[in-house]
């Protein structure tokens, strides 16, 4: 007896040839095809006890349509696995494992559903310019761009364009696209290429329409995902968590005072936010959470982040994180055009370079606010996955520009 699997998009089936009963040449054909070539099989399909899927073929005709090198640099079947540089290495055949297909399933199901529950809130989908005369989010983490006679740089986020779109009437805003950061450190959840969920909402009565309308989006999505994964047997349907509504909202002075630092005002890093997270799992029992009402003097730089009128050494700031992990950051912005001039000023950014974007606030702007979320990030939380880079077909990093 001679056993191949044949595998498609839809999973595998076990194609048999009986000795005796089958043509000799297509026994020889069989014995020496090297694993991963492309075939076309033709034959009986049979029930059967011992096969996969209870299922097996006869073939009476097998052609070989694409022949595989040997050795494969990186098994497909095989059950040791290999690190994740040789994998990323030879991306085409990892994604050739159904549990590394899976990933993409869930990413796009995830993509599917956003975009439902934006549509049916009344959201316009946005796709804004990726290369920008500045940034928006610190000068640390741009890519210069030699652009005809002039330097630009690649779109860190697109803050300026959403905010702008508000001023042009739009009201309700989102866009899914490539958001582009020279990260230099080499960390499990930071890439230099991501895509970047962003919302923006006209006419809003306070940060909590936006938080609410960012946790119902998260929800619903998560939802409209797992019953998309589970119809198609993709195991992580079962992964993904049901959510209760409200999310818990915990004050950043609490969560500094968790972290055994009241009123440090300091920005949380990877550590603080595993171990806030640690803590929301074991008090409150949930995925997901915000850290709401970020001080003014940790958002020094963001420049669009507007300040509680009340209570100026804090903004109205929030993140929303899972499991230790910053999903989304968001806010109310600042649309009085002098405050967010001063703003510029202090964050050390000169006004003049701005013009364009100010110009939105000069001629009638509504207040306003939105939410950037790292779906990357999003899909790494909810499939428990170890690296970021595992959530991209072909991750970018500090050292990886190819694949
Ligand atoms: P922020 O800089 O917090 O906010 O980014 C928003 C979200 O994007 C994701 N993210 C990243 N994911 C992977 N690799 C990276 N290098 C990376 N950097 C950011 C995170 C993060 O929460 N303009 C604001 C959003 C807003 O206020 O609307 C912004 O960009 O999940």
């Amino acid at each position: 007896m001679a056993f191949a699997l044949v595998r498609d998009g839809s999973g595998s089936t076990q194609v048999t040839l009986k000795k005796g009963t089958a043509d000799p040449a297509l026994f020889a054909l069989f014995a020496d095809l090297p694993r991963e070539s492309v075939v076309e099989v033709e034959g009986t399909v049979r029930r059967s006890e011992r096969a996969n899927r209870g299922l097996e073929l006869t073939p009476m005709r097998v052609e070989v349509v694409s022949r595989a090198e040997v050795p494969l640099p990186l098994g497909v079947v095989d059950k040791v696995g290999a690190d994740l540089d040789t994998r990323l290495n030879h991306r085409v055949l990892d994604l050739r494992k159904p549990a590394v297909r899976a990933v993409f399933e869930l990413r796009a199901a995830l993509l599917t559903g956003f975009r439902t529950a934006f549509v049916r809130r009344g959201f316009l989908e946005i796709e804004t310019p990726k290369l920008l005369r500045q940034g928006a989010e610190g000068g640390a983490t741009l890519f210069g761009v030699d652009y005809f006679d002039r330097r630009a740089f690649l779109a860190q986020s697109p803050q300026l364009y959403k905010q702008m779109l508000i001023g042009a009437g739009f009201e309700r805003v989102f866009e899914i696209a490539p958001a582009f950061r020279a990260e230099p450190s080499d960390t499990v959840r930071h890439i230099t290429e991501f895509t970047s969920l962003d919302a923006e909402i006209g006419y809003v009565d306070g940060v909590e329409e936006v938080r609410g309308h960012l946790e119902a989006i998260v929800a619903e999505t998560i939802a409209s995902a797992r019953s998309a994964l589970a119809a198609r047997g993709n195991p992580l349907a079962a992964s993904l968590p049901e959510i209760a509504l409200p999310l818990p909202r915990i004050p950043f002075r609490t969560a500094e005072e968790w972290l055994g630092r009241p009123g440090a005002e300091r920005d949380l890093g990877a550590e603080d936010e595993r171990a806030i997270g640690e803590r929301v799992a074991k008090e409150l029992r949930t995925p997901f959470y915000f850290v709401v009402d970020f001080p003014s003097a940790v958002k020094s730089q963001t420049f669009y982040a507007r300040r509680q009128d009340a209570d100026p050494r804090s903004t109205w700031y929030f993140d929303l994180d899972c499991r230790g992990l910053e999903i989304a950051s968001g806010g109310l912005r600042e649309h009085r055009l002098d405050r967010l001039t001063a703003n510029l000023a202090s964050a050390g950014l000169d006004p003049a370079k701005f013009d364009g974007y100010l110009e939105a606030f000069r001629f009638g702007m509504p207040p306003h606010g939105g939410w950037g979320l790292g779906v990357d990030r999003l899909v790494q939380a909810l499939a428990g996955l170890a690296n970021i880079r595992e959530t991209r077909l072909f991750p970018r990093d500090r050292y990886r520009l190819d694949p």
